[in-house]
């Protein structure tokens, strides 16, 4: 059928009237003349309306809402009606026309006003240099952080710090002894300088590629791991120009609201022990807020069906996991048992309950299982709280839990005898099981596995000489002569590890199988990574025996680092101890500065710097206070009981 619109007037076309745009289809736009006429006229008559409603409509100026945001221009309000319930709004309106025009002026003058000072000072901006306006924002932005520093630094409680003895000093009589020292303090200058030159803000250095390193235990975000681990070691150096500069960049940028997964117990002994030493040795309070800003991002990781934590999360999302190649999904004893000491220093700190009860619960967990031979495997499952593969180590996955139960004790003022048995029952089963001597007589530490002795040692587990050398005195039966000749032992076997390679520098771990004694065999564990354990147990035995023979491996060690670790960008591991052309790895780990270095200042230190009987040095080697407390009732601290 045909619409009767659209027939025709005459026998010519009419062309069409486009009413949209150019595209708009024109079987719907186009119209007959008459129909356009009376379009013509709808228009008009619209328009005429549009008139009289601007004409005749009350005056809508009477009626002006006003928000909040101009508070400075707000008028009174006359009707003390409803507008009067939300101070935001106010209606005007009333006999007083005179008034309100009068206020009105007002108001139009105040806004006239506003946009010439703003456009004024729209002008002084373009007139400014591109370095001004930038100095101009810089210091907009370091204003807002202020602010929001300020409202993250939570006040703590104040608390009785300990003694804090021998802080600086340690200067050697010996002019020999001086030197060497001075010698390392100079190592560390270099690793250091170069750091800030190449890799600062970055966690690690890559020092011949004069860049910043990381892996994943750091996460994906850059943290300064190298400033936070070397802060204390800076500050016994009286290196305390550099640590100023590590302080700043901590106080400026340290900030742990970052979607990035670490691991819990590497952010721990670097983080928060590193933290909290420069916080004891200091006094700063910042490193303290620090402390406890990142304590609270690792709590979450506890939220297990056991209580044991994930080996790591998230700091923003609190979503915890474990290494994928850890047995069937279990967390690692050497991780989930090496939190105690800084756990018990931030609620000492903070007053607040919450990390002792995490690392109480922990060690109650692991009272009552059951353990096989007395030793404790290095796996066991969060979800079931079972124990994974039955692998047991003094070195790699199990060691610096041994060491944080002696630790604990010792940071008691020898008061947590629970801490104390547990390491001595570790101990006695550890030297039934493991510890034996190779037909060359050296005594070494293996490891159990699938049911045998692994007649194998990292370099790893050489830090147990230290170990059983400070907990010879108040061990049982009053055998602390014999575990002070332990720890020389173990001193001993690794430094034959040292003196069998051709760097004179030890392999990441060795073998006692056959003929092969101290030396590793697979090309896998020939490399030496800068770490510290070999010359840690140096110190300890030097500082239980003043026996000369430590101080000197001790240098041996140091002239072997900076002969063959040293470049001109800092300091770098190397892939192969037994070749005597080095092939350099091109990382400076950050515990080269936090523990080898000042392992290695101390050992030519007087005994005066970091007495033993008033500080414990975590595993990374972050010198923390005893806590003398048996007369001090704070009430919830840990150390009262
Ligand atoms: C350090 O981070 C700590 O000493 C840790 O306990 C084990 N290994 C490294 C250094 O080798």
């Amino acid at each position: 059928m045909t619409t009767p619109a659209l027939l025709p007037l005459s026998g010519r076309r009419i062309p069409p009237l486009n009413l949209g745009p150019p595209s708009f289809p024109h079987h719907r736009a186009t119209l007959r003349l008459s129909e356009k006429f009376i379009l013509l006229l709808i228009l008009s008559a619209f328009i005429t309306l549009c008139f009289g409603a601007f004409f005749f409509l009350p005056d809508s100026s009477k009626h002006k809402r006003f928000d909040l945001g101009l508070e400075d221009v707000l008028i009174p309000h006359v009707d003390a009606g409803k507008g009067a319930k939300n101070p935001g709004v106010f209606l005007i309106h009333g006999p007083d026309e005179h008034r309100h025009r009068e206020e009105e002026e007002r108001l139009r003058n105040k806004i006239r006003a506003d946009h010439e000072k703003a456009l004024e000072e729209a002008k002084e901006k373009l007139r400014k240099s591109k370095e001004e306006i930038r100095a101009e924002i810089q210091t907009e932005k370091n204003k807002v952080v202020q602010e929001m520093k300020t409202k993250e630094s939570k006040p703590l409680p104040p608390v009785p710090i300990p003694n804090l003895v021998g802080i600086s000093g340690g200067e050697p009589e010996d002019s020999d002894i001086r030197k060497k020292r001075e010698k390392i303090k100079e190592m560390m200058k270099h690793a250091w300088d170069n750091y800030r030159t190449y890799g600062w803000g970055h966690n690690e250095l890559r020092p011949i590629a004069r860049k910043g390193h990381s892996t994943n235990i750091f996460g994906s975000s850059q943290m300064g791991a190298t400033i936070v681990d070397a802060l204390d070691t800076l500050y016994i150096m009286g290196l305390h120009d550099e640590f100023l500069d590590g302080q700043r960049w901590i106080e400026d940028n340290l900030d742990f609201s970052v979607n990035s997964e670490v691991s819990v117990f590497e952010v721990n002994i670097r983080f928060i022990g590193g933290l909290l030493a420069a916080y004891y040795l200091s006094g700063e309070e910042i490193f303290k807020i620090k402390a406890v800003q990142l304590a609270e991002k690792l709590l979450p990781a506890f939220n297990t069906p056991t209580g044991i934590p994930w080996a790591m999360v998230n700091l923003k999302s609190g979503v915890g996991r474990n290494w994928g190649w850890a047995s069937a999904g279990s967390s690692i004893l050497a991780e989930f048992g090496t939190l105690h000491m800084e756990f018990v220093h931030l609620s000492y700190l903070t007053g607040d309950l919450v990390y002792y009860k995490k690392v109480m619960h922990i060690r109650k967990l692991l009272q009552q299982m059951d353990r096989p031979n007395g030793l404790y495997p290095n796996y066991l499952n969060p979800r079931t709280g079972r124990w994974g593969q039955y692998h047991t180590s003094v070195g790699g996955l199990g060691d610096s839990f041994y060491e944080y139960l002696l630790k604990a004790w010792l940071m008691s003022d020898k008061t947590d005898h629970e801490a104390r048995k547990m390491y001595d029952d570790a101990i006695e089963a550890i030297e039934k099981h493991l510890i034996k001597k190779s037909r060359g007589g050296l005594i070494f530490i293996g490891e159990w596995k699938n049911g045998h002795l692994e007649k194998k040692m990292g370099h790893l587990a050489c830090f147990a000489g230290g170990m059983f050398a400070l907990g010879a005195d108040g061990s049982r039966k009053d055998k602390a002569g014999h575990y002070l000749e332990l720890g020389a032992e173990i001193a001993r076997t690794c430094h034959e590890s040292y003196d069998r390679t051709a760097l004179k520098l030890g392999p990441e771990s060795f073998k006692f199988d056959g003929a092969v004694e101290a030396v590793a065999v697979r090309q896998a564990e020939k490399y030496y990574i800068l770490r510290p354990e070999v010359i840690e147990t140096y110190w300890y035995l030097w500082r239980f025996t003043h026996d000369p023979r430590y101080r000197q491996w001790g240098w041996e060690a140091a002239l072997a680092i900076e002969k063959y670790c040293r470049v001109s960008g800092g300091f770098s591991g190397v892939k192969d101890v037994y070749s005597s052309t080095p092939t350099h790895d091109d990382v400076q780990q950050s515990f080269f500065l936090a523990e080898t270095l000042k392992y290695l200042y101390l050992l030519f230190s007087g005994d005066d710097l970091l007495p033993l009987d008033h500080w414990v040095f975590n595993t990374e080697a972050h010198p923390l206070p005893v806590l003398h407390l048996a007369n001090i009732t704070l009430s919830g601290n840990p150390a009262v009981r």
